[in-house]
């Protein structure tokens, strides 16, 4: 059998283990990303591993999530790593230059080579070809040190398109669909590759709308081959140089093959409250928006914002509806403004916002109580926009555009007037690189305001524990849940302040609660459901439940780049033998594990006591993550093996 596209990559960058589904691997990191988010963890960690200068061809540093500046933290965080990324060899994308995975995949994007990034929307890199995953600020942080990064070898599902997308539906409703079939559960250690002669007519920055939103299927990544329309997207970058080819073998083998006729698919909106409450907009339209926001890193590419400039030029936005456009780059946003587009979209009553994440993480533009917000980005969880009672849904940019002039939701392919506005990927785009700062490397002084913290301390695995079941939630548990970002996100840098908000809109005394437990030397234990952990990659989901004192979570399954930020902050992920088990142990229980130091060693299971009755929890961590759960998570696991180097 012949490669698929993802195992030639795999191969190319393999450094342990055997590509055999299942197993672990090791793969060399060729780039890296951090947004100013996770950053300020990733490099205090990084700091603390004492490497000068890192060892990857290019680790690229982007300031786009906290952007509001409320206040000092956000400044203080922003020169901090303006600072840190100088000293060591880290190039600094400022504030106002766009959104990481947008501007990666203009400028730095390159097919064939692997990327790790600190945001779980990384994967958008597959829409040029790359392995690109997104992953803990840590692990990214040993990346930058010339460590590998481990995963589980996936299984490949293959989606084939054939056809042409009709005018009027476009890529969004393309990843729509595939969510309505794969739905976000059930799809760790898969990675999805998309082929068949439908590609053809996908330009890079479509295909990158497809695999950015990949990530919330749960997958470990998403790509498409390198063709000649990534060549042709590289050229206008001035990257030809980049440029290599990568096709899957005529006879690659696949765990799966979805077959979708683009010429079938028609305009598709996710309703609250997640990605995959898929549903044809042609079912709900005529919903009223109060909402219409355009951007973040799914559809804010100049093809996306030429789009709605198009369908909204010479009309005006309806009187009850907040018309938000967010560029995702400089590039973009100076392209639109020289070529009027810009104009088009002021004049119809639009609200321009700098090319940052803004609405999509809650930074601002919260609706209205009850609000119906439609928006182009990728997540819906309740309560992300700001607004509890927010109910956000998930359209295409062209849904979009035409829902802000009516005030409703309308099906873009039943009520059209006016041709569709069809963009292709320009001859060129503008290349102006000057909001990326060069590293100086070595003597620069590093800046530390008050908000910046120091890198959390763990410890070692203790043999035996006890305390109480400090919290029981359901199924699909996003990273939302339990570290909220929004107005919150400004303790990013500062663990023992951003703590005291782990899981506030589920439980706001779980943090005084756990506190006042780990005082009296007492542990807290999490009972969950399916899929704990969803959504984003920010560890600060595991770091600030460790410094609450939580030494695990039981659950019936965990989103993988979670369960990853778990371990290596020396939380043990443990999941039910008997899934009926979920149902007897309730909060508040009094728990014991003893014997943990030989279960983690040794054993593909462990007990649990809750109220003196006995349960068996299954430990599915490699022998690598076994060993960082002894050492007390990956930082002191990291220094120990340098020392005995
Ligand atoms: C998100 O979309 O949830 C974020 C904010 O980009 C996160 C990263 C973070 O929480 O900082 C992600 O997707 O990983
Ligand atoms: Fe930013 Fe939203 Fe993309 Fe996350 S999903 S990187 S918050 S634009």
């Amino acid at each position: 059998m012949g490669f698929s596209a993802a195992y030639k990559i795999l191969k190319n960058h393999l450094v342990s283990g055997e590509l055999n589904q299942g197993e672990e691997i090791g793969i060399r990191i060729d780039q890296t990303l951090t947004q100013d988010a996770t950053g300020t963890m990733a490099y205090l960690q990084f700091e603390a591993m004492g490497i000068d200068r890192v060892k990857t061809d290019i680790s690229v540093s982007y300031v786009d999530h906290n952007t509001l500046q409320m206040g000092f933290e956000n400044a203080d965080d922003h020169r901090y790593l303006q600072t840190v990324n100088s000293k060591h060899g880290i190039y600094y994308s400022k504030a106002g230059n766009g959104i990481c995975h947008q501007v990666h995949l203009e400028r730095f994007g390159k097919p064939g080579s692997t990327l790790l990034g600190s945001d779980s929307h990384t994967p958008t890199g597959g829409g040029i070809g790359m392995i690109a995953i997104g992953a803990g600020g840590l692990d990214v942080a040993v990346a930058m040190g010339g460590g590998p990064f481990y995963l589980t070898c996936p299984g490949v599902v293959n989606v084939r398109l054939t056809g042409k997308l009709r005018p009027w539906v476009s890529s969004k409703d393309v990843i729509l669909k595939v969510l309505e079939i794969l739905t976000t559960k059930g799809n760790v250690g898969t990675v999805v590759e998309y082929t068949g002669p439908g590609i053809k007519t996908l330009s890079v920055p479509e295909r990158a709308t497809i695999t950015n939103m990949g990530a919330e299927l749960g997958v470990t990544t998403s790509l498409f081959p390198s063709d000649e329309n990534t060549l042709a997207f590289l050229k206008a970058q001035g990257r030809e140089a980049d440029f290599i080819e990568l096709l899957p073998d005529e006879n690659a083998e696949y765990v799966r093959t979805i077959d979708i006729d683009l010429s079938e698919i028609v305009p598709m909106v996710a309703c609250p409250h997640s990605p995959d409450n898929v549903k044809k907009i042609s079912d709900l339209a005529g919903l009223k928006v109060d909402q219409v926001a355009v951007g973040s890193c799914t559809n804010s590419s100049y093809k996306d914002l030429m789009t709605v400039a198009g369908i909204i030029k010479g009309k005006k936005v309806h009187p009850d509806v907040s018309f938000i456009v967010a560029p995702g780059s400089k590039q973009v946003f100076e392209m639109i403004s020289r070529n009027g587009a810009l104009a088009d979209i002021i004049a119809s009553g639009a609200r321009i916002m700098e090319s940052a994440c803004g609405f999509c993480i809650g930074s601002g533009q919260a609706p209205v109580t009850e609000g119906i917000s439609l928006r182009t980005n990728n997540r819906n969880f309740e309560g992300r926009s700001g607004t509890a009672s927010g109910k956000i849904y998930l359209v295409s940019p062209e849904a979009a555009a035409l829902s802000a002039i009516k005030g409703e939701l309308v099906d873009p392919l039943g009520s059209v007037s006016g041709d569709y506005p069809d963009v292709d990927v320009p001859d060129s785009f503008l290349i102006d690189d000057s909001m990326v700062l060069e590293p100086e490397f070595g003597n620069v002084e590093v800046f530390r305001g008050p908000n910046i913290g120091e890198p959390p301390v763990t410890d070692k695995l203790l043999d035996s524990i006890s305390g109480k079941i400090g919290l029981k939630v359901g199924d699909k548990i996003t990273t939302d849940h339990i570290m909220p970002a929004g107005q919150r996100l400004k303790y990013r840098s500062n663990i023992p302040e951003y703590s005291k908000y782990v899981f506030e809109n589920v439980d706001s005394e779980f943090s005084s609660r756990s506190l006042d437990l780990k005082k009296q030397g007492l542990y807290t234990v999490i009972v969950g459901g399916e899929s704990y952990g969803q959504g984003s990659s920010r560890e600060h989901a595991a770091i600030c439940p460790m410094y609450l004192g939580v030494r695990a979570v039981i659950a019936k399954s965990f989103e993988r780049i979670h369960s990853a930020n778990l371990i290596n902050f020396g939380i043990l992920p443990l999941i039910f033998e008997n899934p009926a088990d979920y149902d007897e142990i309730e909060q508040g229980g009094d728990f014991v594990f003893e014997g943990l130091h030989d279960a983690v060693k040794n054993r593909d299971s462990v007990s649990i006591k809750v109220n003196n009755k006995s349960y068996v929890l299954l430990i599915t961590a490699s022998e690598r993550q076994r060993n960082i759960l002894l050492s007390g998570g990956l930082l002191n696991y990291t220094r120990e093996i340098m020392s005995d180097k």
